[in-house]
């Protein structure tokens, strides 16, 4: 089995595919990346020992390049996005052109190289906001965010790609990852770090805010579900089992760490900010699958990653993050 990574040097790609070499050894990878300021180098780095794994450096929006890249691959998955929604907020030109458009790309690579399945990894926020209840893969979409709704533009065209031209098209939809690798900008790393650093940690608006948390090893057993029973057309949500408030996840932060609760600091809240996300991963589960970890395992797991691996996310705290952000999103992070 060939597999065609993107995006694969970021927070899930990359634990995605220390997953799969270790579950499935007679695999072989590649990582098709283009190295944005989410991924890092040393990841790669170190699945390089594997001699399953290979690495391109390549931007999906290179249409020429992907359609040479592809070739003689037998499954596509593809995590390559921007994927962070304030910063699609503040320049959603990116968002657009490499969530859709990069998409597009790929499932035309694929279709004119016969791919024999083609994952799409999308998000619980293509439902918008859920004030009760959960998003089931049948309701309707309505995003609200630049990011969300490319995002969801993406989906439906992958859709019409297994309508149209019988391209074998798996879609995920997960809700928030949590876990080892996740770059500083999001939540619950930004608070660990800023935590270790003695930093504030800047809750939006009430902090009420609802996320539906799901360990990324969890998505990753998910994902390789899906690949490998997942019937092609169909979408699966793949929920965790917590519901939590943002305030109550940053106070679970600052107990593990024993530190104060002068520590938070309430902000401006998000433009459009969604009130709640949650998901009905009833169908996925009747695959066989199930999350592992509760939050507390996988809280535990994270915040002692982050503990053991200050170099890691002090550079990309560092200059380099800062004049990429400046120069793509004309904005400090
Ligand atoms: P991430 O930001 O950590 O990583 C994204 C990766 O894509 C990076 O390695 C980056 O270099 C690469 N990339 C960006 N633009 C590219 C381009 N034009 N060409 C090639 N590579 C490019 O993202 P993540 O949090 O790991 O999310 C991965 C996928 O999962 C995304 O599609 C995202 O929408 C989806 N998702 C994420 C979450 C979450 O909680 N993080 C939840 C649901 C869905
Ligand atoms: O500094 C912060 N303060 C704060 O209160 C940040 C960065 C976030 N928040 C709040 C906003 C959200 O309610 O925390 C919650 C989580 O925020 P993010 O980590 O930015 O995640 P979210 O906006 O929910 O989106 C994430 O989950 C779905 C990913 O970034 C998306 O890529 C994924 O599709």
């Amino acid at each position: 089995m060939k597999i065609f990574i993107t995006g694969g040097a970021g927070f899930i790609g990359s634990n995605f595919v220390e997953y799969i070499l270790g579950m499935h050894p007679s695999y072989k990878i590649t990582v098709f990346d283009k190295m944005t300021y989410a991924s890092n180098p040393d990841t790669i780095r170190e699945f390089r020992k594997n001699k399953n794994f290979s690495f391109i450096k390549g931007d999906i929006l290179d249409a020429a390049h992907v359609n040479r890249a592809v070739k003689g691959y037998d499954w596509v998955v593809n995590f390559a996005a921007e994927t962070h929604v304030d910063r699609s907020i503040l320049g959603p030109e990116a968002f657009i052109e490499t969530n859709i458009k990069g998409t597009f790309n790929l499932l035309e690579a694929s279709r004119k190289s016969g791919v024999k399945k083609f994952l799409q990894i999308s998000t619980d926020e293509v439902y918008g906001s859920v004030a009760k209840g959960k998003s089931r893969e049948t309701d309707t979409l309505d995003p609200t965010s630049p990011y969300s709704a490319s995002k969801t533009s993406a989906d439906l065209i992958a859709l019409s790609y297994f309508k149209t031209f019988s391209l074998p098209v798996l879609i995920t939809r997960s809700s928030n990852n949590f876990g080892p690798r996740q770059h500083p900008e999001k939540f619950i790393p930004l608070f660990i770090t800023n935590t270790i650093e003695g930093k504030q940690l800047p809750i939006y608006g009430d902090g009420k805010n609802v996320r539906n948390w799901i360990y990324v090893g969890d998505n990753c057993s998910g994902l390789d579900t899906v690949l490998h029973k997942g019937i092609p057309g169909e979408i699966y949500n793949i929920g965790g089992d917590t519901e939590e408030p943002n305030i109550k996840v940053a106070k679970c932060i600052l107990e593990s760490f024993c530190a104060p609760d002068r520590l938070l600091k309430r902000v401006k809240d998000r433009l459009a900010h969604d009130r709640r996300y949650a998901l009905d991963s009833s169908k996925l589960k009747k695959l066989g699958w199930k999350p592992e970890n509760n939050f507390e395992q996988g809280m535990a797991l994270t915040i002692k990653w982050y503990a053991n691996n200050t170099n890691w996310w002090l550079e990309l705290k560092g200059s380099a993050f800062k004049k990429y952000c400046k120069k793509n999103y004309g904005a400090r992070p």
